[in-house]
């Protein structure tokens, strides 16, 4: 699905359905241990993989992307900590733009450097208002971005960045608390964003039970992303994935 990444998470959005996507961080998984994964994502109809961190301090993001396609026709999203981060074999890329922050570098200065490479490489570009939410604790994209988070209860604060950034033409808001976040983003913080924005909002960072990533949804999330609890327990996809979809058909 070399094209139409985006215009199929629009169409799922369109439809009201809510997408369930899982997220493979390439430095804590071997290329050979993603059948496993693979399987029940594939048992389990989630929607997306994303394949990224904030790091990604191995030296096998292609390879993983290639393990990934030969057992699974899932779509392959790239979710970049750096502009080093792009593989030719995923389907589509995350072209996020900081905006929750005001470092210049990761709202548009490493793009500038990467734009050529991400032209050439082929993949559905996806251009991604990147809100990084307080999540209780300083996570690694805290860190690493330089930039503070928004607060976690001011909800303004988060609406009129989404709206800025889905104005300014961005094609996706990502709302994370980081991966591992002590604290999930509240759900009326969701509700706030999501009754203001038209473009697909998605959101993760430490969503840990099927039950919040099925509130989230009801809230206004049209995507939900899990990495971490499901690194601690692989059994949670299916669960995860049936709250995700339960959740189209009750939104509030
Ligand atoms: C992080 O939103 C993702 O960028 C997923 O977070 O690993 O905490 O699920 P978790």
């Amino acid at each position: 699905m070399q094209q139409g990444t985006y215009q199929h998470i629009r169409e799922r959005k369109k439809a009201r359905q809510k997408s369930f996507a899982v997220l493979v961080d390439p430095d804590k998984v071997q290329p050979t241990e993603l059948g496993r994964l693979t399987d029940l994502a594939n048992e389990a109809g989630v929607d997306y993989l994303l394949v990224g961190g904030s790091l990604v301090i191995s030296n096998h993001l292609d390879e993983c992307i290639i393990a990934i396609r030969e057992q699974t026709d899932i779509p392959v999203i790239l979710f970049p900590g750096s502009p080093s981060q792009v593989s030719r074999h995923a389907d589509a890329l995350l072209y996020l733009s900081l905006i929750s922050g005001r470092n210049a570098e990761l709202l548009i200065g490493q793009h500038v450097i990467s734009a050529p490479f991400v032209r050439k490489s082929g993949l559905d570009i996806m251009s991604t208002g990147y809100m990084v939410i307080d999540g209780g604790a300083p996570t690694t994209v805290s860190y690493i971005s330089n930039a503070s988070p928004i607060p976690h209860d001011k909800n303004e604060i988060a609406l009129c960045t989404a709206l800025a950034g889905e104005m300014l033409g961005m094609k996706l808001i990502y709302m994370d608390a980081g991966s591992g976040a002590r604290r999930p983003i509240p759900e009326a913080m969701i509700a706030a964003v999501a009754g203001q924005i038209t473009v697909p909002l998605i959101v993760g960072g430490g969503i840990q039970t099927p039950e919040k990533a099925y509130r989230n949804c009801r809230a206004g999330a049209d995507m939900i992303v899990v990495g971490n609890a499901i690194e601690k327990d692989p059994g949670l996809i299916r669960e995860m994935s049936a709250a995700v979809h339960a959740a189209a058909h009750t939104e509030a």
